[in-house]
């Protein structure tokens, strides 16, 4: 019996002495340890009554315990639902609704809250809390070491990450073995990943970058990770000597760009840096590769996708471009009315085919139809054109998103919420520059006739609901907004009245 997923990322390790995860206070975790606490895990899970191909919803902290749960439920054939840890009780019960997950796994801070959501659901709660404690800790503890795979061919769903829409409204993007597997395999191998490699991971588990690009490539090279509980620019300067690849979103950079500390001889050792998930400024391309001598290496995804394109490890890595397709992905850009092919050079909307394209949103057929084409093409909502080398430019956008940081943050979300308080009579959020985190929201409101806004009582209102990330930095006040003659808010016009407004917590009228 199969489990391709499990057989490739994980398997292949078993009972091995060598490291796996490097935590910061010197401890190793090696690949059998690891494996073991998975497969503890994966009976934990089987004898809680889930069910291959029943989804298992996660809110916890990055910790050894938690990749190792990822790795259970792949053994296990659960569907793997990882949460972002700044999620509001509002998100998270939408997130366990929606996907009617079985089982919920959260801190034991936030089990109180989720209870009566489990409750409702009929989830079961088991609570994994920073340090590895828990309940999930102590059911394990009594199990054995070693778990019978459950049999998933690669069309089987290993994953199931939410991301938002344009209707305020998110989507669970079905991830299978299959797109996990060959995009690990295809970026190790153009990466040139070895055993030898040590990747400093700063990013959260809960995204596609963290879970999926930089911990199932270490898992297919046999690779080590030091895994850090977030970013820290000073412990990345301290651990880099020991490091050999960073895998970043463009805030890391600009971050290390302005440590003192951080210099060509620090990155010495360093064989490779990848940015992505933003897109990095060619000024910072430029930069790091004055101070360090290293080029980095920018790459394109998306959560229903993987990894689509990429810039050559051996060739050249052009600053401001995404660069190539990757071996086995198709890439085009088409006209958004006809759908015709365009001609290199020209600018549209970016498609992409290929093994890595998700198999469509959890329940919303509807979705899925109007983005992943019959023909297995997927209109990524990113608009660019592909050069007379083949290098690929993201040039804009035809969803309203913005990127703050590497979090995506969909405008409609915040703007439902705006709308919904006494006095307003409708808004738009709007992106702006920003210097760290390469965008900011700013919500602009207009108020019914007559009303005096209290903006400190939106902003709590705000709060309660969406995650923290999501807040608007700041709130103005506009007596109408700007309007096409289709009576559409031309957001473009208010992002340049706004963009040098700094992107602080000041609320102020416009
Ligand atoms: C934290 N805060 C943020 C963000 N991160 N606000 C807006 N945008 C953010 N990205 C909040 C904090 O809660 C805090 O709130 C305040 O802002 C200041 O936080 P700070 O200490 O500066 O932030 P940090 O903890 O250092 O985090 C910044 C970060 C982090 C390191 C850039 O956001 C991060 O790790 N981003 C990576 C996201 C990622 O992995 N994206 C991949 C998605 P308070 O004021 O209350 O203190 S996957 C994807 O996009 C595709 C598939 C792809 O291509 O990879
Ligand atoms: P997500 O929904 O979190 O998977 O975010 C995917 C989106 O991030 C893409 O559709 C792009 O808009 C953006 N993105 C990812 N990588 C890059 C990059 N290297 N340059 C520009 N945008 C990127």
């Amino acid at each position: 019996m199969t489990n391709p997923l499990y057989d490739q990322l994980f398997g292949r390790h078993v009972g091995k002495g060598n490291p796996f995860l490097r935590l910061a206070d010197g401890s190793v975790v090696t690949y059998a340890a690891f494996l073991a606490r998975a497969a503890q895990m994966a009976h934990v899970l089987m004898q809680g009554g889930l069910q291959p191909g029943d989804r298992l919803a996660v809110q916890v902290q990055k910790s050894p315990e938690a990749l190792a749960l990822y790795a259970a439920c792949v053994q296990a054939g659960v569907v793997f639902l990882p949460l972002n840890t700044a999620y509001t009780t509002d998100e998270l019960s939408y997130f366990i609704d929606d996907s009617g997950a079985r089982m919920i796994v959260c801190d034991a801070k936030v089990a109180g809250a989720l209870t009566p959501i489990a409750t409702r659901a009929g989830s079961r709660l088991e609570t994994l809390n920073a340090d590895g404690s828990g309940t999930l800790k102590d059911s394990a503890r009594a199990m054995p070491e070693s778990f019978q795979s459950i049999a998933r061919a690669t069309d089987d769903l290993a994953a199931l990450l939410y991301t938002s829409g344009t209707t305020g409204r998110s989507k669970g993007a079905m991830l299978s073995q299959g797109n996990l597997l060959t995009n690990a395999a295809t970026l190790a191998k153009e990466w040139r990943f070895t055993a030898e490699d040590v990747l400093l991971h700063a990013l959260p588990i809960f995204h596609t970058h963290g879970l999926f690009v930089a911990t199932n490539v270490t898992l297919v090279a046999g690779a080590s990770m030091i895994l850090l509980p977030q970013f820290n620019v000073d412990q990345l300067v301290e651990l880099m000597p020991q490091s050999t690849v960073l895998m970043g979103v463009p805030t890391f950079y600009t971050r290390l760009l302005d440590h003192p500390r951080f210099d060509r001889k620090l990155a010495s050792g360093m064989r490779l840096f990848v940015s992505g998930s933003a897109p990095l400024l060619a000024d910072t391309h430029v930069q790091f590769e004055d101070r360090t001598g290293h080029r980095i290496l920018e790459r394109y995804g998306m959560t229903e996708t993987n990894m689509n394109t990429a810039n050559p490890y051996a060739g050249n890595r052009r600053a401001g471009t995404v660069g190539l397709p990757l071996p086995g992905v198709e890439v085009k850009v088409t006209d958004p009315d006809t759908s015709a092919t365009l001609p290199r050079g020209a600018i549209g909307q970016i498609e992409v085919r290929g093994p890595n394209v998700f198999k469509g949103y959890w329940q919303m057929p509807e979705k899925t139809a109007a983005e992943l084409r019959a023909d297995g093409f997927f209109i990524t909502g990113d608009l660019g054109k592909i050069d007379e080398d083949g290098y690929l430019h993201i040039l804009g956008r035809n969803k309203d998103l913005i990127i703050s940081g590497g979090y995506n943050i969909y405008p409609k979300e915040i703007e439902l919420v705006l709308d919904a308080q006494p006095g307003v009579l409708e808004s738009a959020v709007i992106g702006v520059p920003h210097r760290d985190l390469g965008e900011t929201a700013i919500g602009v409101i207009v108020a019914e006739p007559g009303v005096q806004l209290d903006l400190d009582q939106i902003m709590a209102a705000v709060e309660v609901t969406l995650a923290r990330f999501k807040h608007p930095r700041r709130l103005v006040v506009v007596p109408e907004l700007p309007r096409n003659t289709m009576a559409k808010v031309q957001k473009n016009i208010l992002r340049e009245q706004f963009k040098d407004v700094p992107g602080d917590l000041t609320r102020q009228s416009a």
